[in-house]
């Protein structure tokens, strides 16, 4: 499924905006202006962008949570101003400046961003059954790392999902690592998707560096599965170039590779990809390329302004007490 020109533009402006407002989180955290963590997705970015650009806005969406799914969500459509209120503590964020990064946008589908690895299965598979029954062509787009298949029920997801061909895509973003552990420790296989043959189902490995190869694959996956042809499973091979989160010291993988090493990860980096890209196959322009990233960088500004003027969030005493148990 080869891309539209108009396609490209698209992908390749939710690549720019998202690398950029993943370099305005980290710099926020380190100014001490986020509540939490942050796990930046310098490196990543390239998977969640592919995978959301064009999904429909009632097809649900478990994010990734690296760069707090930020990348998955502000492609499928998010308003960024509540993403960042809600990091910052605000009232105007998305669940009231409450939930540090457990967040939600059950208007876009997004019923969980959870850090707590493996959540996501459970839920997809229920998802995906409700869609099925429903038969309006929606589709679930399951999003976790290669951390998270170590997990008892990934497997039994995949085995619901082929067995009831519910159209949930599986899609693994594997950077190699899950915080200190690299997947080949964790791993026995080269390929994660290999698991979904023992399912019987279809799986396709990408270059998770190369926004407009995942989109392809995507495309195709979720046309599949709105037709009803039941469950895929893709594996994006991508990188972290930074440390898990910020303030944690990477004591496997990152910190272990050579500088050389690194210097040929960061080659890779998946805007600077995408631009040679455009350019090459002339999507785009420089001058066009330039106000891309200008407009992102405007962007960021207003909701950086947004999440700085708007209120501390300050639960009444009645809502802090509000469903606690007490004997
Ligand atoms: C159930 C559970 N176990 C352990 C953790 C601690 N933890 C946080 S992120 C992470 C690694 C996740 O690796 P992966 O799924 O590959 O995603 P990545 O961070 O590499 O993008 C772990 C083990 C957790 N959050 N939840
Ligand atoms: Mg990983």
């Amino acid at each position: 499924m080869s891309l539209t020109k108009e396609q490209k533009l698209t992908l390749f402006t939710n690549l720019v905006r998202a690398d950029l407002y993943d370099k305005m989180m980290y710099r926020r955290m380190m100014q001490g202006k986020l509540i939490g963590f942050y796990h930046p997705i310098e490196g990543g970015v390239a998977p969640g962008v592919g995978a959301c650009t064009f999904l429909n806005k009632d097809d649900n969406l478990n994010p990734h949570h690296r760069g707090h799914g930020m990348a998955h969500m502000i492609s499928k459509g998010i308003d960024v101003r509540t993403f960042l209120a809600e990091h910052t503590g605000k009232e105007t964020g998305c669940c009231k400046g409450r939930s540090a990064f457990h967040f939600s946008y059950p208007d876009h589908k997004v019923y969980q961003m959870s850090g707590f690895i493996g959540h996501n299965f459970a839920p997809c598979v229920g998802w995906g059954y409700a869609a099925k029954r429903r038969a309006q062509g929606q589709v679930v787009m399951n999003c976790s790392g290669d951390g998270s298949y170590g997990q008892g029920r990934a497997h039994e997801a995949m085995l619901m999902a082929q067995n009831w061909k519910l159209p949930i895509i599986f899609f693994c973003e594997n950077n190699g690592m899950s915080i200190f552990s690299t997947a080949k420790e964790m791993h026995p296989t080269e390929n994660i998707s290999s698991l979904a043959q023992g399912f019987g189902m279809p799986a396709v490995v990408v270059d998770g560096q190369d926004v407009f190869a995942v989109a392809e694959v995507a495309l195709a996956a979720i046309a599949d599965a709105r037709k009803g042809k039941g469950p895929v499973f893709i594996e994006c091979k991508t990188e972290r170039f930074t440390e898990h989160d910020i303030g944690t010291p990477d004591l496997a993988g990152w910190e272990d590779r050579t500088p050389a090493q690194h210097e040929d990860m960061r080659k890779r980096e998946p805007v600077n990809l995408a631009t040679e890209r455009v350019l090459a196959d002339k999507t785009l322009t420089q001058a066009r390329i330039d106000a891309i990233r200008e407009a992102a960088l405007k962007e960021i500004e207003e909701v950086e302004a947004f999440a700085d003027a708007s209120e501390i969030a300050r639960p009444s005493e009645e809502e802090l007490l509000a469903n606690v148990f007490a004997p």
